[in-house]
């Protein structure tokens, strides 16, 4: 690999989520989260994993902490558990749920290092769900009050800010393809979730600058890159709306006001419908300060006229692959960020999440995961590019810190810098963890 620098001004990070590594699951107060009710339900996740214990980091900050600045990153993207906050969703507050944050963020500006909040790494608390969740519009008012305790709580301290993680998981993964809580195979549904969940990040840009808060804030969704299979029309036409399908759905609205064309069609030619009501796009659509992308995967695929809502299949890509079978694409994150900068201007980005599933052994205590390091290594290549191509990007969070939580994978797919054996708790760095410390040190491959 040859030399690569970015500029000294750009942070450096990794990302966690707070059901992903927390545990604790019922101390303290903390309500029950939608993700505590599907991993306890037979068969929703692969080794009836769930995330009681997890990284147990809820009673090991400081040993995370320590992790944290021996790596050297300049930045931690972590999310706060809205359950623990208000443990019933709407209602009181819970003064032990900010505690553990203060500590942890706290921590973090003791050791020089700046917390990147997440308002929303998917954990909605049941009671909510049990009112309709996502697809009921009330959600986001619920999120908007929980933003204003946060936002006033950690005023000053938390200077960068995402409302939503992924909100494309939130919505279709997990309420038309039944793959993450609430685990429902409903369309219209989806539809609902997902634009309840802009709705929500745009309530609470609009409270953000209302309440006069110090900092920046942004939404992270997820992204993918698609080509097409044959350079046929079709094939070409449904490449883009794979693209939109996935990235601009949520990408659009917030810098355009828009959803895109293409996808929208579809969906009203299946009967299925927006629920956009007057106000909203001006709502959804409040200037941010910057974008998260998160980026792991893309593929190709082909027109197939009856195949679904969208009419396309993805074909079979020679690609190496992740031990997830996720592509390993870094071109494709390339194009997503060239491609960002051509629709929708020049936005300053982060890079909220990248990074890989490897399964390694650990021997004599070490793991040398150079499957991961490769993956890394390309696709900061790839970020490099996009920065010479003129794309706004000021930093890069790699997922994740620490093998944790994979969601409906349990703890079978390792994403960590950091190994963790779940039966003792220990953390072992992995050989990716040293190769990310020189990263740091040198801003860049030497
Ligand atoms: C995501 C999730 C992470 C996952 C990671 C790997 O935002 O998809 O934020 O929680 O663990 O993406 O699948």
């Amino acid at each position: 690999m040859t030399q690569m620098q970015f500029p000294k001004s750009f942070y450096w990070g990794v990302s966690t989520s707070a059901y992903q590594i927390e545990g604790a699951s019922e101390e303290d107060g903390r309500g029950a989260s939608i993700w505590d009710v599907f991993s306890h339900q037979p068969g929703k996740v692969v080794g009836g994993d769930t995330g009681d214990i997890a990284c147990d980091s809820y009673h090991r900050v400081e040993e995370d902490l320590d992790l944290l600045d021996t790596l050297g990153v300049g930045m931690y993207r972590f999310s706060i558990a809205w359950p623990r906050i208000i443990p019933d969703g709407s209602g009181e507050i819970n003064r032990l749920g900010l505690a553990y944050y203060d500590q942890l963020v706290d921590g973090l500006l003791a050791k020089g290092i700046l917390p990147l909040c997440t308002l929303y790494h998917w954990d909605l608390p049941q009671s909510l769900q049990e009112k309709g969740g996502w697809a009921n519009r009330q959600t986001a008012f619920a999120f908007e009050h929980y933003a204003g305790i946060v936002f006033e709580h950690f005023r000053g301290r938390i200077m960068h800010w995402i409302t939503i993680n992924e909100p494309w998981c939130v919505s279709f993964l997990s309420y038309a393809l039944g793959q993450h809580a609430p685990g429902l195979t409903d369309l219209q549904a989806a539809l609902e979730a997902a634009h309840h969940t802009l709705l929500a990040h745009g309530l609470g840009v609009k409270l953000f600058r209302a309440m006069n808060m110090p900092g920046q804030i942004g939404i992270a969704p997820n992204t993918e890159w698609f080509e097409p299979e044959t350079d046929s029309i079709d094939d070409r036409e449904a490449a883009l709306r794979r693209n939109e399908f996935i990235t601009d759905w949520f990408i659009a609205p917030v810098l355009k006001g828009i959803y895109p064309a293409r996808v929208i069609e579809k969906y009203n030619q299946g009967g299925y419908t927006v629920p956009i009501k007057d106000g909203d796009f001006e709502l959804i659509s409040l200037p941010i300060d910057f974008l998260g992308i998160n980026y792991y995967t893309g593929g190709r695929v082909r027109s197939t006229p009856g195949e679904g809502i969208l009419e396309l299949q993805e074909t079979f890509t020679p690609m190496d692959k992740t031990d997830f079978h996720w592509n390993i694409y870094p071109d494709g994150f390339y194009h997503v960020l060239t491609d960002l900068k051509e629709k929708f201007g020049n936005i300053p980005i982060y890079i909220t999440e990248n990074g890989a599933c490897f399964i390694d052994p650990i021997v004599d205590g070490q793991v040398q995961d150079k499957r991961r390091i490769a993956y890394l290594e390309s696709h900061l290549d790839a970020l490099h590019r996009s920065v010479q191509a003129g794309v706004n990007v000021q930093g890069y969070m790699c997922w994740s810190l620490m093998d944790n939580f994979e969601w409906s994978f349990g703890y079978c797919k390792p994403f960590g810098l950091v190994h963790v054996d779940f039966q003792t708790l220990i953390r072992t760095p992995k050989a990716s963890f040293s190769w990310y410390q020189r990263v740091i040190r040198h801003h860049g491959l030497e």
